[in-house]
């Protein structure tokens, strides 16, 4: 059987119930970024149609646009004006139907994303809600009197300072956890919930497969807004994620609306931790089908600010999280999305003599552990951090905001905000696909993109590596058949068999007769490993390097090497 035509039900694997959401891999497309049709510099709806072929080759399942409603892109698009309506520059809602059935034609699926913790600032509901404090509207937002003269307390925002504003037309502070121009919804208002769970239907009456639920921990709100303690400066994100009505909301969502579909959601769930875990992905709870951890993307970085990393505490996160979580609950693995730097950066080693290696050893982590992975565009094809020197260089709010609030006030200097930037900024990911080599990487026909073209793009682009049969878009092609026939890949125990050790990741997924070692040298030294007895039957299955079977005994890895083995029982 298939596993996309499976129905619900109780086909188990190793405990799990088998589910197609659990089975696929996703695919992540920013669409400003991904192909410009019209020759705007942006990327758009047509775009993506385009290039539907290159994704169906890599072999994903399922495709996840970032948001493609109308927006006054304050946030690239995470600021929603009208939910009902396709971003213009994107293209049109017919534009958006074709799109859908490209997809469908090539036996993908699609998932979008659902921005509704917060809207645009230009969304009607918020014009209406600033207006007085009694309209129909007036309690769809989040708003309080000033304290004392000041803010209604010291929440502060993601992308700078306070996260109140006071609005001079009614004269109160709204809340917003991102930017001004994104005041948070009040979910504790019924009316609000049902205004979402309308236009979730209005999707998904098209034919769309589910959503990717931004910053949805932080929908629920405790009222009386204390101050957060002073330890939570650093981490404000755990004061404001999993409000007093969370777990009704998601349940009440999960009634009213998922259901009624055969589709899976996926929550970005910035601020939760491990034991809240499964409060939301715990299948007989019915909330969510999986969430995103950020545990691994920021092993790298605090707020913006880089930080070293060491593979041991990568492996644990990994242990950490398969010790706690059951055979109910289920997760995703990533390494990177439109938030995050790119992982061959982040990760692996973006030199040219070992950015293929890496890129390759990442992607076989990302295919070969326990949860659905989310390959985010650009990375199939090892894409790198963009060179920034500048500040005008950057399009992100969050770095201009904190420019603003950091720099311009003399605490950070700006040599060393752009040091850290250049490794943690979210506008590494946000460069243009690279598709070929002709000017701007065949990204678009326009002089100017909306953000830069990597200047790497002769070298890195979709071209050269679909010819190029050692490429890693090649690489993750094979890995991705591989997993798709592979059971013990996607619910297979997982197991670390050296977690200590400080180059090497080297673990093994089993489920009944199925084994597979998986070992990654995650440096530029050549490794030796001695096997333990019981898995001297392995046969070489995979190499990423073209590596050969050696003695039964002993693995040996070259630099960047990662290697599968199949081990026969
Ligand atoms: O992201 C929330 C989030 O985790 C980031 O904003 C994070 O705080 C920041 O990247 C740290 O560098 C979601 C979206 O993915 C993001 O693009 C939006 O900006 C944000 O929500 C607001 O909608
Ligand atoms: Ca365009």
């Amino acid at each position: 059987m298939k596993s996309a035509d499976l129905k619900e039900g109780d086909i188990t694997a190793n405990g799990y119930t088998r589910k197609w959401w659990k089975e696929v891999v996703v695919y992540q497309i920013y669409p400003r970024s991904f192909k410009d049709s019209n020759g705007d510099g942006i990327g758009d709806l047509r775009g993506i149609s385009s290039q539907l072929d290159y994704v169906k080759r890599l072999g994903v399942d399922v495709l996840w646009l970032s948001p493609h409603y109308d927006s006054p892109n304050a946030d690239n698009g995470y600021d929603i004006r009208d939910y009902r309506k396709v971003m213009a520059e994107f293209g049109t809602m017919a534009d958006f139907d074709e799109l859908l059935r490209g997809i469908k034609e090539r036996g993908m699926k699609m998932i979008v994303d659902l921005v509704v913790n917060h809207t645009s600032d230009e969304h009607v509901w918020f014009s209406e809600s600033r207006k007085s404090k009694t309209g129909i509207y007036s309690d769809y937002y989040i708003w309080r009197p000033e304290n004392e003269g000041k803010e209604p307390n010291n929440w502060v925002s993601f992308f700078s300072g306070s996260a109140w504003t006071k609005d001079p037309i009614r004269g109160e502070y709204y809340l917003h956890l991102f930017a001004e121009k994104q005041p948070d919804l009040n979910w504790d208002n019924p009316k609000v919930r049902h205004e979402v769970y309308d236009l979730m239907k209005f999707w998904l009456d098209k034919g769309i497969d589910g959503f990717r639920m931004d910053v949805i921990p932080f929908i629920s709100k405790d009222q009386n807004f204390p101050d957060y303690p002073k330890d939570h400066e650093a981490h404000p994100e755990y004061v404001y994620a999993s409000g007093p009505k969370l777990h009704d909301y998601l349940q009440e969502m999960h009634r009213e609306v998922i259901t009624k579909y055969n589709v899976m959601t996926v929550g970005e769930a910035l601020g939760v931790t491990l034991e809240q875990t499964p409060l939301l992905v715990d299948e007989r709870r019915k909330e969510l089908n999986m969430i995103f951890h950020f545990n691994v993307v920021r092993l790298n970085r605090q707020g913006w600010r880089w930080k070293p990393w060491t593979l041991p505490e990568l492996k644990a996160i990994y242990t950490r999280f398969d010790r706690e979580l059951d055979v109910n609950s289920w997760l995703t693995v990533f390494l990177s999305n439109h938030d995050n730097p790119r992982p061959v950066s982040s990760f692996g080693d973006d030199s040219v003599l070992y950015r293929v290696a890496s890129a390759k050893v990442l992607a076989t982590m990302l295919l070969t552990l326990k949860g659905t992975p989310f390959i985010y565009q650009g990375d199939e094809l090892g894409m790198i951090n963009y060179p920034f020197s500048k500040i005008e260089e950057f399009d992100d709010i969050e770095v201009k905001n904190a420019w603003k609030a950091e720099v311009l006030t003399h605490q950070v200097n700006a040599e060393e905000y752009l040091f850290h930037l250049r490794k943690t900024s979210r506008d590494h990911s946000r460069t243009p696909m690279q598709w070929d080599d002709s000017p701007n990487g065949g990204f678009t026909a326009a002089a100017k993109p909306w953000l830069a073209v990597h200047p790497n793009y002769k070298e890195i682009n979709a071209k050269q590596e679909l010819a190029d049969k050692n490429s890693v878009y090649n690489y993750f092609k094979q890995l991705l058949e591989l997993r798709k026939k592979t059971l013990a890949l996607v619910y297979g125990d997982y197991k670390d068999l050296d977690p200590e050790n400080p180059f090497l990741f080297i673990y093994t997924r089993s489920l009944a007769k199925e084994k597979f070692l998986i070992a990654l040298n995650f440096s530029r030294n050549i490794l030796t490993y001695s096997l333990p007895n019981v898995l001297r039957t392995g046969r070489l299955i995979l190499s990423s390097l073209g590596g050969k079977e050696e003695d039964e005994l002993t693995i040996h890895l070259a630099a960047w090497e990662a290697r599968i083995y199949r081990i026969q029982k």
